[in-house]
Order: C-alpha cells, then structure tokens, then sequence
C-alpha cells in the first residue's frame, strides 16, 4: 500500500537519454514515506494508495530548483532601478557607493524576524510556480553579524515552510566601507566568516562575486582555498560583466557551479565542463539590466557544460519572484529549448547544489514535484504570468 499516488497525468521525468523531457504518457507516481516508491504507465501500477490525487489531465514534473537566489534582504531598490532607466549604469551606481551596498545599509539594520517576515512572501510566489528546493544566499551584511542572521534566516525559511532550502554564504559580495582601503583585510574577515558559519552549521556551500566590481580572482583564490580546506563546496558568480577568467576559475576548484557567464570565455567553459561545473544562466539579470551580450549557450552546448536556470532573486539586477518566468526569458533570450530550460531548473539545478537525491522523477528519489494544468512540457516556458501550478509535493508530503 503506497501513501500518495498521482494519477491523470503524463510525466516529465527528465531522466536524460530517452524521449524527450523523459516523458511517459497517462503515468503514475507513488510515494511512500519521503521517497517515490514506483513511477510508470499508470495502466501497471502495482498497487492502491491511502491517498490519490488527480491531476486532471495535467503534467508532473520533478519539483522546480531556484538554485540562485539572494531572498533575505530589506529595502528595495526601485529608485536605483529610477536612476537606470534615466541613464545611470549598474556598474556607476555601484561604484557611487550605491547598489549592493544600499541594501546591505537597510539589512544590517533588520533584525531575523523582520528579515524572516520580508522574505516569506517571496517565497511564497517562487513555490506557487512548484518550487520545491531553494537557495538563498547571504551577502547583504558584509559584516559577521549580519551575515550570519542572513544565513539563520534562510534556515528558518526551509523550517517553517514547505520547502527545502539550502543556505550559501556570499560574504565575498562587495567590498564593505569600512575596509575600502583595506581590501586582503576583508578577504581575511570572509575566511573568518566562514568558519564560524561552518561552526554553526549554517551554510551549505560558499560563493563569491568575482568581477570588475566585486573580488579579483586572487582574492577569490583565497577565499575558494579556505572553503574546501573546510570542507565545503564552491560556487562563483562569474564573468557577469566582464571576462575575468571567472569560469576558469570555478573549474580549478570543481567547483558546483559558474553563474552567470555573459562573458565567459570559451576556454573557460571548456574547463567548466571537464570539471562537471554547472553553467548557471540568469536571464532576469540579463534582462532587468538591460544587457546585450548574451552567454555564449552555442559554445557551452559544443563544450558539454550541463546547463541551469535560476532567478537570482535579488533587489538590484533581478527583483524576479517566478521561476517560470526565467525559464521563459532564458528560451526567449538565451535560445535555449523549452527542454534545456526545464532541465535547467530540475536535473541540471540539483546538480548545481550538489543534491542527488533529487531533480528527476524516479523510484528510490525524494518525492518533490510539481502538478501543471498545461497539456505538453513546452508550455511551462512558453506561458508569460500564468497561474499553471496546480500542487507540490515535498518529501512525499502532498500539498
Ligand atoms: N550579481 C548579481 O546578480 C547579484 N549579485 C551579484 O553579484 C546582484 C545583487 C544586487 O545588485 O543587489
Ligand atoms: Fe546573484
């Protein structure tokens, strides 16, 4: 006797290297406990359930992956995004002292709860796309405090709702005021937050912005050296606005991802894709600042880079709260295929966060999926702002 069953739908298992999306045709999927206990022909399932839900004719998929986002923070920065739409760069207002830095003045002052209650609601539009895993970066305190209340806050956001979420530390974001001319002093400070955040359990992986207006790749190289001596794995926002050798980079620590990439050289996703280093597209970023140069996706394709597609959620370059949206612009502006977007956010995301246990349907795996009110997978990219999610579910819980 199965727990759950989902029934009247076809199946986009995205397991690669059969039909395309993986998709069987009037499936079924059983869970028992946290996992998927059996997925078929919905015509040989071998058993009842205590509970079956009915899709309507609708579509499984795995459960969505935002494997980038930065959700905890307060403020907003619609007078920022004003000032660009009157001429003003991202990079100038940057370097004026505003961008990252107004939102690290607002979320030093926010406690955990009122960070807590900010981020809530976001979450919530990312999980009524189907979202059922996401990460969350810190990188809005630059300081030990604050940036370990990000961390806390992103673990109290997978506690109290029904989601799974994973905590990166993003220390490396900018430089903070206090050491403008002190900058191997914050590099010192990261390494410092690092380990305390590993002390208390908080993080899952370390990130980095390594660009013109972020971190050197020698400030990053040490940065990147003090996470795996710890133990923990690697992530980097790479050659987002110009080619620092980001990608490169990535690949010499293995690290899980390079996102980003507008820049990358094709050198550097050649070593991407011999280390298994995800390509992470984020076209909200693309699209919010209003760029030209698009990742180069023919040459990540040539050079085999498993490719993901995420939000980057954040107040300055990408305040985009739908996951499915992203999966639309990354097809509209990025070409990729409706396939390549959904493996973006399913197979290829829970790569970029290191998780196997996920991100395809199939027995033996966490039961995360999503149920769509859509007939066929390309659908889910090609919908602009519709309400298309019908149910989640998370660890076998149905929702
Ligand atoms: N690149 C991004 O897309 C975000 N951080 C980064 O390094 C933007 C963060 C922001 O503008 O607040
Ligand atoms: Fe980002």
């Amino acid at each position: 006797m199965f727990d759950h069953v989902w029934l009247n739908a076809d199946l986009a298992t995205m397991l690669p290297g059969g039909a395309p999306y993986g998709l069987i045709t009037d499936g079924a999927v059983a869970a028992k406990g946290r996992r998927i206990a059996w997925i078929g022909a919905r015509k040989e399932l071998p058993g009842p359930a205590s509970e079956t839900h009915d899709c309507e004719g609708g579509l499984v998929t795995p459960g969505l992956i935002d494997c980038h986002t930065h959700l905890v923070f307060a403020g907003n920065r619609a007078g920022e995004f004003e000032r660009r739409l009157e001429g003003a760069s991202y990079e100038e207002i940057a370097r004026a002292g505003g961008g990252i830095l107004s939102t690290v003045t607002a979320t030093r002052a926010a406690d955990e709860a009122a960070l807590l209650a900010l981020a809530a609601p976001r979450l919530a539009r990312l999980m009524a796309d189907g979202v059922t895993t996401v990460e969350v970066k810190s990188g809005y305190g630059l300081e030990p405090a604050t940036e370990l209340r990000m961390l806390r806050a992103a673990r109290a956001l997978g506690e109290a709702h029904e989601v799974s979420v994973l905590a990166t530390l993003l220390a490396a974001h900018a430089l903070p005021p206090e050491f403008a001319e002190n900058r191997a002093g914050y590099v010192q400070s990261c390494i410092a937050m690092m380990e305390q955040a590993a002390a208390e359990d908080l993080v899952d992986a370390v990130d980095a912005f390594c660009d013109t207006i972020g971190f050197t790749v020698t400030e990053t190289t040490s940065i990147f050296r003090a996470a795996v001596a710890q133990g923990l794995p690697v992530k980097l926002h790479a050659d987002q606005l110009s080619d620092c050798g980001g990608a490169a980079l990535a690949a010499r620590f293995g690290a899980l991802s390079a996102d980003h990439l507008e820049y990358a050289s094709r050198a550097g996703l050649e070593a991407m894709a011999n280390a298994g280093t995800i390509a992470v597209l984020l076209p909200g970023a693309f699209y919010t600042l209003n760029e030209t140069r698009a990742p180069d996706i023919a040459a990540m394709r040539e050079a085999g880079v498993a490719i993901a597609v995420a939000t980057d959620a954040n107040p300055g370059s990408s305040p985009m709260l739908s996951l499915l949206l992203a999966m639309n612009m990354a097809c509209t502006k990025f070409r990729l295929t409706p396939e390549e977007a959904l493996a973006g956010v399913t197979l290829n995301a829970a790569r970029a966060l290191g998780l196997d246990d996920r991100g395809v349907l199939a027995a033996g795996l966490r039961c995360d999926l999503a149920v769509y009110r859509v007939k066929h997978p390309a659908e889910l990219s090609y919908w602009i702002g519709a309400d298309l999610c019908q149910g989640r579910a998370v660890a076998g819980q149905a929702l």
